[in-house]
């Protein structure tokens, strides 16, 4: 029995009488969704320039009911769990270190980011870093998810010590580490490595996984005014390709509210529609392949966007990136409301319409507080309440979206 036989849910039947209106203008994306098949780049612009919440968010909600139904029978689940997963949102409990906010780079969207003389400046000394993990570990982390600034006191070398001394201490936890950029930047110090190798260094020191950070837009107009230093977008993709032939899974983001266009997002979706097609064909170890995407907002203390015309986004195009993203990436298998940038409510939001993940406790986050975020971390039972306050079921997961009682991570 195919899914939509077996499968009943209102966004399910909204989407099937929507195919049969003709003449409406969201009928052919609705067809194409029914059918499987891949919406294009001029249907993803046509959804994000619409302002018809209705009607796309129940669309990208039917997706992620499909996608999380598909993905749990393809991990092996039975049928009856393949359901309830439909109405899941995941979490994790995790804790953010940034061993060092000494950064080469000039972002202009940045707050974080300080040279080496600003008092501010600091760098984690291995044994500080390890206790903070430590002490994460003792309130229930099973991640740590580690990205610093681009600070030439902080390289391989720096970084292999660091997870070895974490795993050592804490065996159980699971790596997350570096940016594609961070990677980039190591290499640039060890002329005699490859990307290759620089991986295999870090797996063999304990890298589990990476992050999706560093993406920010791929359009080069914008990223030559907002952030010239940072590795363009066939280099950032070509890092995550050779991850994912080392059989890790990695994240990938989009940092909107920087003076791109609309259709700048769209395109940015789709070159990492076409890179996770690329490692998906590979066969990798592991299905060594992008795991989640995260649309980030960008927050605007401590930089100067507004000043300079930047146009803040508003709660609606919030849930436009959402939803236009889960509608692009077909091939990505979760899309996560980072609730530490969409704030609670509009991450609650976010899971009725294309979204099955929140992120985590997180703990200590810098980069998007620097910004003039308002919350830094939250316990556990607050983010149960997001989600069952959205009508959902809340379920806790390791970094690699085992359910908790499953997890080799658990603590
Ligand atoms: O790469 C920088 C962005 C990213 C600002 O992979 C800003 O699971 C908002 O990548 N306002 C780091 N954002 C965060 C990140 C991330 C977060 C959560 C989960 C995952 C994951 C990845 O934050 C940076 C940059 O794109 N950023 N400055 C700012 N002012």
């Amino acid at each position: 029995m195919s899914f939509t036989e077996n499968f009943n849910s209102s966004a399910k039947f909204f989407v099937e009488q929507l195919a049969q209106e003709s003449g409406h203008e969201f009928q052919s994306i609705a067809e194409k969704v029914l059918n499987h098949e891949r919406i294009s780049v001029e249907d993803g612009i046509k959804v994000i320039k619409s302002n018809d919440l209705p009607v796309i968010g129940q669309i990208a909600n039917f997706v992620r009911q499909r996608k999380a139904y598909e993905v749990a029978l393809r991990k092996g689940f039975d049928e009856a769990v393949a359901l309830e997963h439909t109405k899941t949102v995941w979490w994790n409990t995790n804790l953010h270190l940034n061993p060092t906010n000494i950064c080469i780079a000039s972002c202009d969207f940045c707050a974080f980011a300080k040279k080496p003389k600003d008092p501010d400046a600091y760098t984690m000394s291995n044994e500080d870093a390890v206790e903070r993990v430590k002490t994460a570990r003792d309130e229930g982390a099973t991640e740590v998810h580690i990205v610093g600034g681009l600070n030439p006191k902080c390289l391989i070398d720096y970084y292999a010590d660091l997870i070895r001394a974490i795993k050592k201490e804490v065996p159980g936890i699971h790596v997350k580490a570096f940016t594609a950029v961070e990677i980039d930047f190591f290499k640039k110090f060890e002329k005699n490595m490859s990307y290759e190798e620089i991986f295999d260094r870090l797996i063999e020191a304990g890298l589990d996984s990476m992050p999706g950070g560093g993406a920010e837009i791929f359009s080069r107009a914008v990223r030559d005014e907002m952030c010239p230093d940072k590795i363009p977008a066939d280099k950032w993709a070509e890092i995550h390709y050779i991850a994912h032939s080392k059989g890790l899974k990695t994240n990938a983001t989009m940092l909107a509210g920087i003076g791109e266009e609309p259709e700048e997002r769209v395109d940015h979706l789709d070159i990492l529609r076409k890179a996770q097609d690329k490692s998906l064909a590979a066969n990798n170890p592991n299905e060594g392949s992008f795991q989640t995407f995260i649309p980030l907002s960008c927050h605007y203390e401590g930089n100067d966007l507004l000043e300079r015309g930047v146009k803040p986004l508003t709660g609606q195009d919030q849930i436009k990136n959402i939803i236009v993203s889960r509608l692009m990436l077909d091939n990505f298998d979760h899309i996560k409301a980072y609730w530490i940038q969409l704030g609670p409510k509009t991450a609650q939001v976010a899971l009725n319409m294309g979204s099955n993940d929140l992120d985590g406790t997180v703990k200590a986050e810098r980069i998007t507080f620097a910004a003039g975020s308002k919350k830094r971390s939250m316990a556990e039972e607050q983010l149960i309440n997001i989600v069952e306050g959205a009508r959902l079921i809340s379920k806790e997961r390791d970094t690699l979206y085992n359910p908790i009682e499953l997890s080799l991570h658990r603590v």
